[in-house]
């Protein structure tokens, strides 16, 4: 019998929360036949990634996941065989009352935020709280041997390789989204948090010898874009062009698009957890905005990640990274860490893909939650 999932997601703010739990609903179908429900809190977050979400209805299919409205006011709902509360959202008390009346309680877990930190490994799939008989674990995503992994799809590797070696179809992807890059032009996305630090890597760009083009999906990060272009109010298709710089406003896409603009690109700027890990999967150098967190907690959590991303390269390349993600983590002077990771470029390039190949290794978080619940079982 197919086993029964309830994943709850309440939207915090910005994408990733429903952008990593929608992810693994479909994957969680898709691949391993699961039954699943995302109860989702904020159904207009979902739509801009998934824009056949009916915002109106409390229950819809999509892709084989069945979406629920998770409504303030909570409608009796039988629990499921498998419960993952998304990044410790607290869960409706009813529903876990009907948690502990089921004849077999389900198996709870708290599907953590991604961190590359040391302590991941020794928490993952640890007990945590009980809730009259329910058992409530730990469930870490990672990088590292000992944790959940990272989501990523069946195949999505070939996929992207077969995209990567066929320059027509990027370029027919492009143009559906309205991009004709210059011949010879590099082409890097933009994905942040507002960042006073992008002004000085702007300036570079646009007064290089090679010319740039910079995709900038809709999102927090324009307002500081167009204070440099000296434009208020950028809107989606508005291109413009500094010197060797040409900028161009992309809407936000569905996530299997985003995939394919970060395949395309030669230099990817991501944030968050999720556009995070797509970014390592397209196998391209990245630079990475963490999110914010009280009291710097995430320049640990920076530096965690750096240690071992960078361990195979050279002491030169790895300084170069290094110094490139901590100014852009802390609004520094991005000119000159950006030419020092051009002189390294090469190295840093090839290392992306093998950092890939690298984290394939490891068993993929979907597959990782399933493997626990069968070992639970
Ligand atoms: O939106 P985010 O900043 O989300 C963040 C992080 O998850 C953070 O850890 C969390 O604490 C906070 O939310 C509440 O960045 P993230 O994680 O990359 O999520 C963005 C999602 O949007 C991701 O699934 C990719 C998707 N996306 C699209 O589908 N289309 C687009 O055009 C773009 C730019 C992104």
């Amino acid at each position: 019998m197919k086993a029964r999932w309830d994943i709850f997601c309440s939207v915090v703010d910005n994408y990733g929360d429903i952008g990593v739990t929608w992810r693994l609903a479909r994957q969680l179908v898709a691949e391993h036949g699961c039954e699943v429900r995302l109860w989702v809190d904020d159904l207009r977050a979902f739509e801009r990634m998934c824009p056949e979400i009916d915002v109106q209805l409390s229950q819809q299919w999509q892709e084989g996941v069945e979406v629920r409205h998770w409504p303030a006011e909570w409608q009796n709902a039988p629990a499921a065989d498998v419960v993952i509360a998304a990044f410790a959202c607290q869960l409706p008390s009813e529903y876990m009352e009907a948690m502990a009346e089921r004849d077999r309680v389900p198996l709870w877990m708290n599907l953590d935020y991604l961190s590359a930190e040391d302590w991941v490994v020794g928490c993952h799939r640890l007990p945590s709280v009980k809730f009259k008989g329910v058992q409530k674990y730990f469930f870490f995503p990672g990088f590292r041997p000992g944790t959940g992994g990272l989501l990523r799809e069946a195949g999505l590797l070939e996929q992207r390789r077969a995209f990567q070696q066929d320059g027509a179809a990027q370029r027919q992807f492009l143009q559906t989204l309205g991009v004709f890059p210059a011949e010879g032009a590099q082409l890097i996305s933009l994905f942040a948090y507002e960042n006073a630090g992008l002004a000085r890597w702007l300036d570079v760009l646009s007064t290089d010898g090679r010319a740039t083009h910079l995709v900038v999906p809709e999102g927090r990060i324009l307002g500081d874009v167009g204070r440099w272009l000296g434009v208020e109010g950028l809107v989606v298709g508005d291109i413009l062009q500094r010197d060797a710089l040409t900028v161009q406003v992309l809407p936000f896409v569905r996530q299997e698009q985003y995939d394919r603009l970060l395949w395309c690109c030669d230099f990817n700027a991501v944030r968050g957890e999720d556009s995070f890990v797509r970014a390592q999967w397209a196998g391209r150098p990245l630079l990475w905005h963490i999110y914010r967190q009280d009291e710097d907690i995430h320049l640990d959590k920076l530096d965690a990640f750096l240690a071992l991303y960078t361990a195979a390269l050279s002491p030169a390349a790895s300084a170069a990274l290094v110094a490139l993600w901590q100014a852009w983590n802390t609004e520094g002077d991005m000119a000159v860490v950006w030419k020092k990771l051009l002189e390294h470029w090469p190295e840093v390039n090839q290392h992306a893909e093998n950092w890939c190949l690298e984290q394939a290794l490891q068993a993929d978080l979907a597959t990782a939650l399933v493997n626990f619940h069968e070992s639970w079982i």
